[in-house]
């Protein structure tokens, strides 16, 4: 098939889902067009591969003294005319409600007579934070019902939608994980033997809680080695780093700012530590159950149907932070126990979430949605 898939560029999850799903439908024999304003850092990494396998379309906002607020949402509906004209596209998928499900039912329209099937993946803050703000609720709602098929990453999300938007139920496709790329490495680099290694990655807004993660690793400090990687970048960064300082932690604390190489790191890690105050998936805990890492993290939104609680790692309502550090700290003095969290954990991200059984939910919709027979 040929497929225009829209997304965010910028670090995040849905802009990885987004990606990760396109390389692994071009590498199935599809045509993927990837259309958006700037190239999705994960496909930055691939190189030539991704040339024979992707091609990029960039949405380009004209400057103009006249707007205050450059209309992207009217680039990219036009580039999506265009690519779809040119290209042939059987389908629009996009990733994100805001705006990008909208511009694509305007795109559709432009389009008609021709019937240009939409697909809406649905991710997460795009429902739960920005799409229910009643500045973009009536919006969200009508361009979800109007989608051919409407998909969520988590039962959690599914039902989060039809609370907020009173639209129909979407279709529930989890994310996934390559396990032949997140996976344990044998060296350790990035702490020394005896400590344990805690990650935290982000996109450090305020959902995050990423002071939290500070308190709750400054009191496992003050307990056992242990270091702390924070990867990411984002609004939070700023006060995180004050905090390490006022805590007395700077020495066990790094911040390794945006990385392109977290299969790596959380290849080392002993723990991921993600206290959100939601996540509707989680796709960093899947990575990090994918690498043998332990997640500890909070109870809420669609991680408990990543994380099997006890048993691929230890949930916790995201205000128990003395819980979750006990918790670390126990892990830290029991590394059998530790071990076998871990691969209790990348066998559950391989049985649930692996790469072709996602991939084949998507191309099934996509024969849906298209004619083509389920
Ligand atoms: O978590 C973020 O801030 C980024 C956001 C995004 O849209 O890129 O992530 C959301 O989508 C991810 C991919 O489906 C999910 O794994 C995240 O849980 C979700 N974030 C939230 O729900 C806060």
């Amino acid at each position: 098939m040929r497929i225009a898939m829209v997304g965010y560029p910028a670090y995040g999850g849905s802009g990885v889902v987004a990606s990760e799903l396109g390389l692994a439908l071009a590498r199935r024999g599809h045509e993927v067009h990837f259309v958006s304003y700037e190239l999705p850092f994960r496909l930055r990494r691939s190189g030539a591969e991704l040339e024979r396998l992707i091609r990029f379309h960039r949405v380009e906002v004209p400057r103009y003294p006249l707007f205050d607020y450059p209309p992207y949402e009217l680039a990219l509906t036009n580039k999506l005319v265009d690519v779809a004209r040119r290209q042939q596209v059987d389908l629009f998928h996009v990733h994100y409600a805001i705006p990008h499900a909208a511009a694509a039912e305007l795109a559709r329209e432009i389009l008609a007579p021709r019937r240009l099937p939409v697909v809406t993946t649905l991710h997460g803050t795009d429902i739960s934070l920005i799409g229910s703000d009643p500045s973009f609720r009536d919006v969200t709602a009508h361009s979800i019902r109007r989608s051919d098929a409407v998909t969520a990453v988590s039962r959690w999300l599914a039902d989060e939608t039809v609370r907020q938007l009173a639209v129909p139920r979407p279709e529930v496709i989890p994310n996934f994980v390559d396990a032949a790329v997140y996976r344990r490495r044998p060296q350790r680099t990035l702490a020394g033997r005896e400590e344990l290694l805690v990650c935290h990655i982000s996109n450090f807004r305020p959902v995050k809680r990423v002071d939290a993660v500070v308190r709750i690793f400054a009191r496992v400090a003050g307990a056992v080695p242990a270091r702390l990687l924070m990867a990411g970048d984002g609004p939070e960064l700023g006060a995180a780093e004050a905090q390490v300082d006022a805590l007395g932690v700077g020495e066990r604390v790094h911040f390794l700012g945006r990385r392109d190489d977290v299969a790596a790191i959380l290849g080392e890690a002993d723990v991921l530590l993600l206290p959100s105050a939601s996540e509707s998936f989680g796709l960093v805990a899947l990575e990090a159950m994918a690498a043998e890492a332990v997640v500890v993290a909070s109870d809420r939104g669609g991680l408990p149907e990543v994380v099997t609680d006890g048993v691929t790692g230890l949930l916790f309502p995201p205000d128990e932070e003395e819980a979750m550090a006990e918790a670390i700290v126990a892990l830290a003095r029991d590394p059998e126990r530790r071990r076998a969290m871990g691969r209790a954990a990348r066998r559950r991200a391989i049985r649930h979430f692996g790469v072709q059984a996602v991939v084949e939910s998507y191309e099934h919709l996509y024969r849906t949605v298209t004619g083509g027979g389920g």
